[in-house]
């Protein structure tokens, strides 16, 4: 099974969808293994968002982050991965087609409430640097027959 590290953003705390998205989630389908809540450093944002580091908006994505309290998550199931891009959306929540998370509410892209790995590789990196290997849980939903042939 697939593992993709989902953050919700200051912004999405603020405006109380945690309940909401984590909702989604579950009802898709997917497994939730780790969920924490946490004032992120901007040491663990710069790590983060290294990626981005030359990009003109990076400071902003820096302060932003690190603003509020910020609801870390890992999500388990078959296609994990790409199904919560498309869970989430376009980056720009403007664009973001309606039905998606960003799409449903969101208006400007430094605040699209979410972060998703967009990739197996990036996945792997983000799950280390944001929890350690006894904060997440392995279990079997006993509901797995009702969704996997
Ligand atoms: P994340 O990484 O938050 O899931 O977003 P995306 O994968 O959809 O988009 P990204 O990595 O290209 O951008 C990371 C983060 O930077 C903000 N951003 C992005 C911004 O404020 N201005 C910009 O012009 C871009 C491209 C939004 C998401």
């Amino acid at each position: 099974m697939e593992r993709t590290f989902i953050a919700i953003k200051p912004d999405g705390v603020q405006r109380a969808i945690v309940g909401e998205i984590i909702r989604r989630f579950e009802s898709k389908g997917f497994t939730l293994v780790g969920l924490k809540l946490l004032q992120v450093s901007r040491e663990l944002a710069e790590q983060h968002y290294g990626v981005h580091r030359e990009r003109p908006f990076f400071a902003s994505l820096v302060d932003f982050i690190t603003s509020g309290p910020v609801v870390a998550m890992v999500w388990e199931g078959d296609g994990v991965i790409a199904s919560a891009r498309k869970l989430i959306g376009a980056t720009n929540p403007l664009t973001a087609e309606p039905g998606t998370i960003r799409g449903d509410f969101g208006v400007s892209i430094g605040r699209n409430l979410i972060h998703g790995s967009d990739a197996p590789e990036t996945a792997a990196q983000e799950i280390q640097l944001w929890f350690k290997d006894e904060e997440l849980a392995s279990w079997q939903p006993t509901i797995t027959p009702w969704l996997y042939e």
